[in-house]
């Protein structure tokens, strides 16, 4: 970062302190972990209030700031539009919406859709202050007076590339802001959280593939709140230990979003209202994914795939990386090494498997004309980014030389699906998975460079990986249909996801690149991670945020991604990935299936997949109240147990729906797992659940779960028995419930063609139950 002097720091009248005499951060070296010397007086030039107007879904304000900032193209005239919005689906009166423009000129805004509301509500669950010179606005919780949003504390700033606004926040534990490595429970001890998609392997403090400005709060008392800025522009959000949050932004509009909760599943269904709700995934996406890089052949794939299936390990998805590719270029396939590919496919096919293979978006521009479709037709029909001087931008990825796909222009979508359909009458693959889509450039810009402009060096660039927005990207200058790529490249993979839902069927896509609605596109896994006992860990926290952040279809590469993995290690991540919504065990050296260890390995994997499968009908119905409802898959264990602060900083356990806890062991050389459980009557599900035929009649009201005895692949006999496993509490009662489809159909729930049962016990019969039990 930038070192603040004294006199930079005063030149923008601001106040300076040295950190050796600024006593509440003397325990920590200043500069270097991000504490401020240089910060604000109350008597900073900001807006004043000069009209305030009510309108059909609120008020309207005009703002006015009569001195200039230190940033070039300050708008001294800004319009405030808030929105008390109700909506029956949220339970009305938990939504409060601001939207900060300039009246004078439009400015991007981010293209997705988000629902129009037509009513105000009459009463609110918040009470809304407005403080007029200096402009700030506070959001009060009504039931509590809890402060949620507090912007008085430090002046607005909207100039044209520097919009930055501040709140107090009544609590320190925040969550979400993906895409980052951390904590599921963010450190709030300035923490600078930058927003921009990058391709880097997870790492702490660093800018990751996807951008989610999203963050859950828990409050005294366990209620919850949620915010969300609606902006792709790349942004730090600044966490302080006041504690306090600065969201600064390099361009767009201020668009915000508060959700009232008030539980933490509630304020994830609101957020989820707003952006989206996840796609239901058709079934087998929730099966075991095999990938790896580095499979030679279209055989050497092949004979992994007969080697699960004589070990009777569970395996429903074969995928292949870049390899399978003639030269890395995609639409194409390697004709000696992976000759035999569609008979690959077709043997997975015929038993009930499916087949999955890599894109990248950069298309291979380099091929002698006439002999690379995707290429000469994309030119013609001119989907690629231009340059500056709107000539192709040229970047360099695994093909060598590459142009890239505009997919927020339509004309795109029409030429990928093309190319997808030539592709699949050569190879009948089942779904994609989109890969280095930030996008990725082993360049920085593109061949040429980039130009020298307020665009590619802005006056304030936030803090990414580079130090440079086209570091290992597109130059912010290019030019994509709806806007520069500067306002749109974090919104690439959602872009490209949206390109990538072509089947009749239910499409399967997994991008790793992602923003806010992507849940409705695709699910995502997290990246490359090693093959370490911290990246196990860590992994749960990815898994749960992305699961706050409405994309539940998540997982990490199981075994890890780099280095190699180790047995036990591989087995206890098996273990663990069996719980990961998407489990796909992946990576870039050896062999690292189940079938490549020793036996006892092998078994213990299998065990684990075999549990997976057999509660497949609890994840499948979870995933089902996800795309109804916006619930979360994998959830925190503070989001059934809100009250219970202990709970706020778990991340080393989850759950799965509302009674199922996973405990992982994630450390090496031990066989016992220390966890944290809530209030409440809890069964060891290995030991205590006693399995009960579906067809048992005396026994059919009591349940909690579901299960099925497993097979290899799922779903693939409607034969397979269900089972109901009852875990009572304390009272005596339990309930649960089953979604029940074909597994593929676009929707069934809407359409009318699912079944869903609903069962439950009471406490009188509770002495029945056991009694069923024993007989
Ligand atoms: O530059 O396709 O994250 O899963 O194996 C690396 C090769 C490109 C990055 C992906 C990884 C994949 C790899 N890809």
């Amino acid at each position: 970062g930038v070192v603040v002097t004294r006199e930079l720091c005063e030149a923008r009248n601001c106040c300076f302190i040295p950190a050796s005499t600024a006593s509440s951060s003397a325990s920590r070296p200043s500069g270097k972990n991000g504490i401020p010397w240089c910060f604000y007086p109350p008597e900073f030039p900001s807006y004043s209030v000069v009209s305030l107007n009510d309108t059909l879904l609120g008020q309207k304000a005009t703002l006015v700031k009569e001195v200039k900032t230190y940033y070039p193209g300050d708008i001294l005239t800004v319009e405030v539009e808030m929105r008390y919005e109700t909506d029956k689906r949220l339970l009305n009166h938990k939504l409060f919406s601001i939207k900060i423009t300039d009246p004078s000129s439009s400015r991007f805004e981010v293209p997705i859709s988000v629902p129009t509301v037509a009513n105000k509500t009459e009463s609110p669950d918040y009470i809304i202050e407005l403080s007029k010179q200096p402009f700030g606005l506070v959001v009060k919780r009504r039931s509590t007076g809890a402060v949620l949003l507090n912007t008085t504390v430090a002046p607005l700033f909207y100039a044209d590339q520097f919009l930055q606004f501040s709140t107090s926040l009544p609590t320190q534990f925040i969550y979400g802001l993906g895409e980052h490595r951390s904590t599921f429970l963010h450190d709030v001890h300035w923490n600078t959280l930058t927003m921009w998609a990058r391709d880097v392997p997870p790492t702490e403090q660093t800018n990751l593939y996807g951008a989610h400005p999203f963050y859950l709060a828990m409050e005294d008392g366990g209620n919850a709140h949620g915010f969300f800025l609606l902006n792709s522009n790349a942004m730090d959000v600044v966490l302080q230990p006041a504690p306090a949050l600065t969201w600064r932004t390099i361009g767009g509009i201020l668009d915000f979003y508060i959700f009232l909760g008030p539980d933490p599943g509630s304020v994830v269904q609101q957020y989820v209202d707003v952006v989206g709700y996840p796609a239901m995934p058709v079934y087998w996406a929730l099966g075991y994914h095999l990938c790896r890089w580095g499979y030679d052949t279209s055989n050497s794939t092949w004979e992994v795939v007969k080697s699960m299936r004589n070990y009777g390990i569970p395996q429903d998805v074969q995928w292949n990386d870049i390899d399978y590719m003639d030269k890395f270029m995609d639409f194409t396939y390697e004709s000696k090494k992976f000759d035999t590919l569609p008979d690959l496919v077709r043997d997975l096919h015929a038993h009930n498997q499916r087949y999955v293979m890599i894109l990248d978006p950069g298309i291979s521009s380099t091929q002698p004309e006439g002999s690379y479709w995707p290429f000469d037709e994309g030119v013609k029909r001119g989907v690629f980014i231009k340059d500056a001087e709107g000539k192709t931008l040229i970047g360099k990825v695994w093909p060598g030389l590459t142009a890239y796909p505009d997919f927020s222009d339509e004309v795109t979508h029409e030429w990928w699906y093309d190319n997808l359909k030539m592709f699949h009458n050569k190879v009948a693959f089942d779904g994609l998975w989109i890969d280095m889509n930030e996008p990725s450039n082993f360049l920085d810009g593109s061949t040429s460079g980039c130009p020298s402009n307020n665009l590619e060096n802005p006056p304030y660039t936030p803090g990414v990986l580079g130090g440079l927005l086209r570091a290992k990207t597109l130059c912010a200058t290019a030019q994509q249909k709806q806007s520069i790529h500067y306002n749109m490249h974090s919104l690439y993979g959602l872009m490209e996801a949206k390109a990538s839902r072509i089947v009749a069927k239910r499409p399967f896509v997994i991008s790793r690149s992602t923003f806010p609605s992507q849940g409705m596109y695709s699910g995502h896994w997290l990246g490359d991670n090693r093959s370490q006992w911290k990246d196990l860990y860590t992994s749960i926290a990815g898994m749960l945020t992305f699961n706050l952040l409405g994309i539940p279809l998540v997982g990490a590469d199981v075994c890890g991604f780099s280095e190699e993995t180790q047995e036990e290690l591989c087995v206890r991540w098996t273990q663990l990935g069996a719980f990961y919504p998407f489990t796909r065990n992946h990576n870039a050296i050896s062999p690292q299936d189940p079938t490549a260890f020793s036996p006892l390995a092998r078994t213990a994997m299998k065990e684990a997949l075999l549990l997976r499968y057999s509660l497949f009908p609890v994840l499948y119905t979870l995933f089902h109240h996800a795309h109804v409802h916006g619930h979360t898959v994998a959830r925190p264990i503070m989001f059934e147990f809100p009250k219970d602060v202990k709970a706020y900083g778990i991340d080393k356990q989850f759950m799965w729906g509302k009674s199922l806890l996973v405990t992982p062991v994630l450390d090496p050389g031990v066989d016992y797992v220390d966890g944290y459980f809530p209030e409440g009557l809890w069964y060891d599900y290995y030991t205590t659940c006693v399995r009960l035929p579906l067809d048992s009649h005396s026994c059919l009201l009591s349940l909690c779960v579901f299960e099925q005895a497993p097979n290899l692949t799922l779903w693939v006999s409607t034969g397979q028995p269900l089972h109901l496993v009852s875990a009572l509490s304390q009272d005596g009662s339990a309930s649960g419930d089953l979604f029940w489809d074909d597994g593929e159909t676009i929707d069934t729930y809407e359409t009318n063609q699912y079944a869903y049962i609903i069962f439950s016990i009471a406490q009188v019969l509770s002495f029945m139950f056991l009694f069923c039990l024993f007989v």
